[in-house]
């Protein structure tokens, strides 16, 4: 089989929204312009600690609660391939997947609705779909402020089809494109499994947790030193082998067997963060008034 690929994200940072308002930590805003976006735009609550030196809480999400038209939701696009075409997912607001074993706490208190993701490419030559948010800071989810990323998905308890969380963060050497996926694998029905691809192929670890029905979460959380940690539910199930410079550019995959085109998996409550204290404050906050400006940072991976 093949396994899943290393995605090539070519552009990521878009757009940032700046609230300009003293919050606490993760509280979450929705403007009349955004919501036009139909997602959460939560960022930069400056929060003042006991001594008085400021930190900042950088927060992203979509809870997929806001119904959108097309082929992605706003905010959301498709991801490219390094290693030919590019697959053709499709994502729908979903209404049907029970939210009843929900354990994980949703970004705005709703679990009504979620992300469908639908394999929708040529059945021929895509194993596999991807969709990657544009609404996330990469500079923001540098090491030095310990990043992480999560989602939850819903596992059915059988084999087919396999919702994964990716992401492929920089790491010091210009030619790694590795990325880093965590998730169900579609020929596995046993236990949770994660992987780490320097280049490719990529090289999966099956965990100890055992699949079960219902939502579960993925998350990604990287430590100040550079190495990512994958934990389900909670529970740390392993660490990258390599220390990565940020936790960027994630996104949400489906991987499926040739036979099962159309497949599709469920998602919900995608977020993630970091936290900055006062001297990066001021860095990143001119980082977000060049994004307003309508700068972006540009970063283009090697295609192989
Ligand atoms: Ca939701």
């Amino acid at each position: 089989m093949q396994y899943p690929p290393p995605g090539v994200i070519t552009a990521a940072e878009t757009f940032l929204r700046d609230d300009g308002e003293a919050n606490t930590t993760n509280l979450f805003l929705e403007d009349s312009e955004m919501k036009k976006l139909a997602i959460i735009l939560a960022v930069m609550g400056l929060v003042w600690a006991g001594t008085g030196i400021a930190s900042a809480s950088y927060h992203f999400g979509d809870d997929f609660e806001t119904a959108w038209t097309g082929d992605y939701a706003s905010g959301w696009a498709n991801i490219e391939y390094a290693h030919g075409a590019a697959s053709i997912p499709k994502m729908t607001q979903y209404t049907t997947v029970t939210a009843n074993g929900h354990t994980i706490t949703p970004l705005s208190g709703l679990y009504f609705m979620g992300l469908q993701v639908t394999a929708a490419g040529d059945p021929a030559t895509n194993w596999w779909g991807g969709v990657k948010p544009e609404f996330v800071s990469a500079s923001a989810l540098d090491r030095q402020y310990s990043p992480w990323v999560s989602v939850s998905f819903y596992d059915y308890g059988v084999g087919l089809p396999a919702p994964q969380l990716s992401a492929v963060p920089n790491s010091s050497d210009p030619d790694d494109w590795t990325d880093i996926q965590m998730g169900q694998r579609w020929d596995r029905t046993d236990n949770y499994w994660y992987a780490e691809s320097m280049n490719f192929p990529s090289q999966w670890v099956k965990t100890t947790v055992a699949r079960s029905v219902g939502w579960h979460e993925l998350k990604f959380a990287q430590d100040t030193a550079g190495y990512i940690t994958y934990s389900i539910d909670g529970t740390p199930v392993g660490t990258t082998t390599t220390a990565y410079l940020d936790l960027a550019y994630p996104w949400l995959q489906i991987q499926f067997d040739y036979d099962d085109f159309g497949a599709e998996v469920y998602f919900d409550n995608f977020q993630g963060g970091s936290t900055i204290p006062e001297p990066a404050t001021i860095l990143v906050w001119g980082l977000l008034g060049l994004v307003a400006a309508g700068y972006g940072v540009w970063r283009r991976r090697r295609a192989a």
